[in-house]
């Protein structure tokens, strides 16, 4: 069996090494990503929201949940923080740690390498390789700064936002533009004081100003502690992914998603070609010299490379 076949598979090492391959990138990961490509049958959840909100010990009860709605689930939960084994890697894997051992179950923290608080291109392409091994619900867990949140929207069908008490007052929460992050709200910790406070004024917020007049998102209260309100999250998330499902939602987002894929190549392609041809940046000083000592222009220069390039072009042909 080829490599991409036992992916395919489902076989579990050859899916980490997988997304090894993607994470280093270059030609090995572009080859296998090729051979995955039509395979994407996801259903992608984001998971976002400030630092130690809960995010990775919701997601660990809402496995469960999920097990009964989905065949296998993968996590892959991005660590803004640490480019190596940080804390709050160790932390993740601990707490989900009791699914670590099932086979439906795939759970991968990955670097965000240098991408502060953002999702890495290398994310998207994990959840190729976990889509192509047949994981039909992937939950991506991201710490929401800035624009890792726009980044995991647009990877995700459904973005669930984890609030809590005591970080977001009323200020706070506008401040964050949180209205254009998630589909599904979720106040945490409400064992502790405040949340059904916070829960309200979220409340109020979506109803005021939330862009979408077809679907406002629901907004639930929940409790790692005392274990409530995780069928709530799920019946909504499910809930979100019929609502996008009937009004072709789905068929748009996925579309994005191709564009996108392609302008990342496109762009790196024509990088890769100007570097070539123009030796560039090698030979801007070249180029700088020439207009200070006055035996060139800007506008020359520019003429002169087209008219080069062009010949270039031609013997490769
Ligand atoms: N009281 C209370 N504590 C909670 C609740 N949910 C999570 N915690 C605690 O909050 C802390 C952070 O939880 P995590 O699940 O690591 O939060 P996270 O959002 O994944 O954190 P990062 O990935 O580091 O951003 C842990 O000590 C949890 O035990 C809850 O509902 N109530
Ligand atoms: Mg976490």
């Amino acid at each position: 069996m080829t490599f991409p076949d036992k992916i395919v598979d489902g076989d579990i090492r050859s899916i980490a090494r997988g997304i090894s391959i993607v994470e280093s990138g270059g030609i090995e990961s572009d080859n296998l990503l090729n051979e995955l490509y039509n395979r994407n049958c996801s259903y992608i959840i984001g998971v976002t929201g400030p630092p130690g909100a809960g995010k990775s010990s919701l997601i660990n009860l809402l496995i469960d949940e999920f097990k009964h709605h989905f065949r296998k689930i993968a996590i892959l939960a991005v660590d803004p923080s640490s480019p190596f084994t940080g804390g709050a890697l160790l932390g993740d894997r601990i707490r989900m740690q009791q699914h670590a051992m099932s086979e439906s179950v795939f759970i991968r923290s990955m670097a965000s390498r240098g991408h502060i608080g953002g999702i890495s291109g290398a994310t998207k392409d994990a959840i190729k390789i976990v889509s192509a091994a047949g994981y039909d619900l992937v939950i991506v867990e991201t710490v929401g700064v800035g624009q890792s949140e726009i980044d995991i929207v647009k990877l995700s069908d459904t973005t669930v936002l984890i609030l809590v008490p005591g970080y977001g007052d009323e200020i706070q929460v506008m401040k964050s533009g949180i209205m254009e992050i998630g589909e599904v709200f979720v106040v945490n910790k409400s064992d502790k004081s405040g949340s059904e406070k916070l829960a309200t004024t979220v409340k109020w917020l979506l109803k005021e100003n939330y862009r979408n007049k077809s679907y406002l998102p629901p907004v639930i209260l929940s409790s790692v502690t005392n274990n409530t309100g995780i069928e709530d999250i799920v019946k909504a998330v499910l809930n979100h992914k019929n609502y996008i499902e009937k009004n072709g939602i789905d068929r748009d987002k996925i579309q994005e998603r191709i564009k996108d894929d392609i302008n990342i190549l496109l762009e790196r392609k024509i990088n890769e070609f100007i570097q070539h041809h123009l030796k560039y940046p090698e030979n801007i000083e070249k180029w700088v010299n020439l207009v200070i000592s006055k035996k060139s222009t800007p506008y020359e220069i520019i003429r002169e490379i087209k008219d080069n390039m062009i010949l270039d072009i031609r013997e490769d042909i």
